[in-house]
């Protein structure tokens, strides 16, 4: 019974992978996006300047299309694609704020097919999302910060001081008793 499910089952997935690869076998001659710099789902910490997309097969400049768009679909200004061989590059006009945004490209196949596809990556630069609230924290935090300063130059060491001398009484006091226990024995 079980012998058997498992051999339906192990049919099906092979039927399921028969059906996902052949579509594939025709599309092999097609180019393809082999890799992209920001990457896909990439999630950058400084704002890019440029977009390259690297493909399969040489990209012809007449039809080759790379478009930048923010998470409200408007297009960024960039440069048009520079051609060289299987890559493209496009420079953006403007520093990126943060946001997700949209690769989306267009580029035509050996045989002259169009292939097209896009993707995503994020820009989360520390720096410009902190920027609004260092300056309201930095005010009243200078303030803390000082007294805190001038607190911490005194205070710390007093406590160790008199810490540390409690632990010497502590020890000498032991000690003395140890030695007073053996002199009485
Ligand atoms: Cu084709």
């Amino acid at each position: 019974m079980r012998t058997r499910s498992a051999a339906t089952f192990l049919a099906a997935l092979l039927a399921a992978a028969a059906l996902l690869l052949a579509p594939a076998a025709p599309a092999a001659a097609h180019n393809t996006l082999q890799a992209a710099t920001p990457a896909q789902d990439a999630r950058l910490t400084a704002a890019p300047t440029t977009v390259t997309l690297r493909f399969l097969q040489q990209l012809n400049p007449e039809f080759t299309t790379i478009v930048l768009s923010d998470a409200g679909q408007r297009k960024i200004p960039t440069g048009a694609p520079a051609v060289d061989g299987a890559t493209g590059t496009i420079t953006v006009d403007q520093p990126l704020a943060n946001g997700t945004y949209t690769v989306a490209y267009r580029v035509v196949s050996a045989d002259g097919h169009p292939v097209q596809g896009s993707y995503r990556f994020t820009v989360a630069d520390p720096a410009a999302t902190v920027a609004p609230t260092t300056p309201a924290a930095a005010t009243p935090g200078g303030r803390t910060e000082v007294s805190a300063v001038g607190g911490g130059d005194d205070g710390p060491p007093a406590v160790l001081l008199a810490a540390g001398a409690v632990v010497v009484v502590a020890v000498a006091g032991a000690a003395l008793l140890l030695v007073r226990r053996r002199r009485a024995s």
